[in-house]
């Protein structure tokens, strides 16, 4: 085991690492920003060591920093958490290049899936489902429209190194197609230095599905069932649940069995999550591979039992996974809300500031995964998560009633946060009845909006 991490991220997940490290008997170190100066989290660690002013590329994207820190403070791993320098390549090189253990893929590993047109192109291999669409990356204007012809419009034009959203096109015939290609590329190169593109047939309404994954250096991959995470707001997911509700188990395993296959065959050590949406007839098709640890992530801890850091960071420093896939099976129901600090009634206007009261609920099923106390100051330069709310219910009803109750015990305030939104979404029949794609809360809000503007 290591003996010490360096932990290359902040709030809750450098707490989530910092709290599964410890269970491990390994020391930590966190680095921080100027802005993280007062940060709750950094007093739980062993160590810290300050690597820059606020603002993200000047301290917690600064790999050159991030090796300096572990150097002087002779760490054996570093962690990098989710966002910032997760899926980065040439960080997982460099920690490599410097002999200090990256939590997590390989480079090899990650470059082969977190490239778009790569990854499909194992997972053709692998046997897990993909939509129609090009065999590989577009290289003639000519090879696209034939394509298109072929697997019928609408299609969708997406950047190879892409992800999130970006990078993406869609096209219902010749004309728009050829203009999708052309500016899809160049927002591509502009984004990612890459303007590889591909073709996919485009599905209207969907569910987003997703299997989480775990895989160790010994070529074991297990996978530990499905996340549904349809409730989202331009891209940003808000409610994640687990499993995906109203998947036939037949078919679930399927499905899942064919993401571990994928994982297995990019001899891949971690935490992975294959993306799927799925479609009205209950058909599944894989959008991506994320090769990082995720926010929701608690939601698989809560119905498997597993502790996916542990696992990961165990997998890193070359032991064999701890479970076998016939150890995994699903317990109850579990629901994550993620509490931002956003107005969700004024556009979603980020609130920095200091909070004055936070008061988590507790209880039986419930999880507050959160970096924050009474009197913290949220700064103004990170993404806007400031809890995560995860329950756990013997079945989907007592979980989403335990969420209910869970949300009128929290007290957040001054700041506005999306409990009150959240609190809505529960009780709107789409969600309770999983008659929801990936457009639902968008729907709903501008319904809202229109309501509340008369
Ligand atoms: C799609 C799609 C429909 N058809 N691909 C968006 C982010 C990236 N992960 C892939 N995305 C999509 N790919 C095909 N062939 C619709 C989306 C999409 C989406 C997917 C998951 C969650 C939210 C979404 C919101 C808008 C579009």
């Amino acid at each position: 085991m290591f003996s010490r991490i360096l932990i290359a991220n902040r709030g809750e997940i450098a707490l989530r690492i910092i709290r599964a490290a410890r269970e491990l008997g390994a020391e930590t170190v966190c680095v921080y920003s100027e802005a993280d100066r007062d940060g709750p989290w950094l007093e739980q660690a062993d160590h810290r060591v300050c690597i820059g002013p606020g603002p993200a590329p000047e301290s917690y994207l600064r790999i050159d920093r991030i090796i300096s820190a572990a150097e002087t403070t002779h760490a054996d791993a570093i962690h990098p958490g989710y966002g910032f320098l997760a899926e980065n390549a040439q960080f997982a090189e460099v920690c490599r290049d410097c002999q200090i253990a990256f939590i997590g893929p390989s480079p090899e590993a990650m470059s082969l899936l977190g490239d778009k047109v790569s990854c499909r192109d194992m997972a053709r291999q692998s046997g897990t489902p993909i939509f129609p669409g090009s065999p590989g990356e577009i290289e003639e204007e000519e090879e696209a429209l034939a394509v298109a012809e072929k697997i019928g419009y609408p299609v969708i034009v997406k950047a190879a190194a892409g992800g999130g959203g970006r990078g993406m096109r869609i096209a219902h015939d010749e004309t728009e197609l050829v203009a999708a290609l052309s500016s899809a590329s160049q927002e591509a190169v502009a984004a990612f230095g890459n303007g590889a593109v591909y073709i996919e047939k485009f599905l209207e309404r969907a569910r987003h599905v997703e299997v989480q994954c775990l895989g160790d250096q010994h070529g074991n991959a297990i996978h530990l069932y499905n996340r549904d995470c349809t409730s989202q707001r331009r891209h940003q997911k808000l409610i994640e649940e687990g499993p995906a509700p109203g998947v036939p188990e037949a078919l679930r395993d399927e499905v899942c069995e064919s993401a571990a296959r994928l994982i297995r065959a990019a001899k891949y050590c971690g935490a992975a999550t294959c993306e799927f949406l799925m479609d009205g007839s209950g058909d599944f098709y894989m959008l991506e591979v994320n090769t990082r640890i995720q926010v929701e992530h608690p939601v698989t801890e809560m119905i498997t039992g597993v502790d996916l850091v542990k696992e990961m960071i165990r997998c890193a420093a070359g032991e064999p996974l701890s479970l076998s896939q016939s150890d995994i099976s699903v317990t109850g129901h579990s629901i994550e809300c993620r509490v931002n600090a956003e107005d969700p009634d004024n556009d979603f206007r980020p609130q920095p500031g200091v909070v004055d009261t936070f008061q988590a609920p507790g209880g039986f099923g419930v999880r507050v995964d959160s970096h924050v106390r009474a009197g913290y100051r949220v700064p103004p330069n990170y993404d806007s998560m400031i809890a995560k709310l995860i329950v756990h219910g013997r079945d989907r009803t007592e979980a989403i009633a335990r969420m209910k109750s869970a949300i009128d015990e929290f007290r957040i305030g001054p700041i506005k946060t999306t409990l009150p939104l959240h609190r809505r979404l529960l009780e709107t029949p789409q969600f309770v009845d999983v008659d929801f794609d990936i457009h639902y809360v968008e729907r709903l809000l501008e319904a809202e909006q229109a309501a509340a503007a008369k």
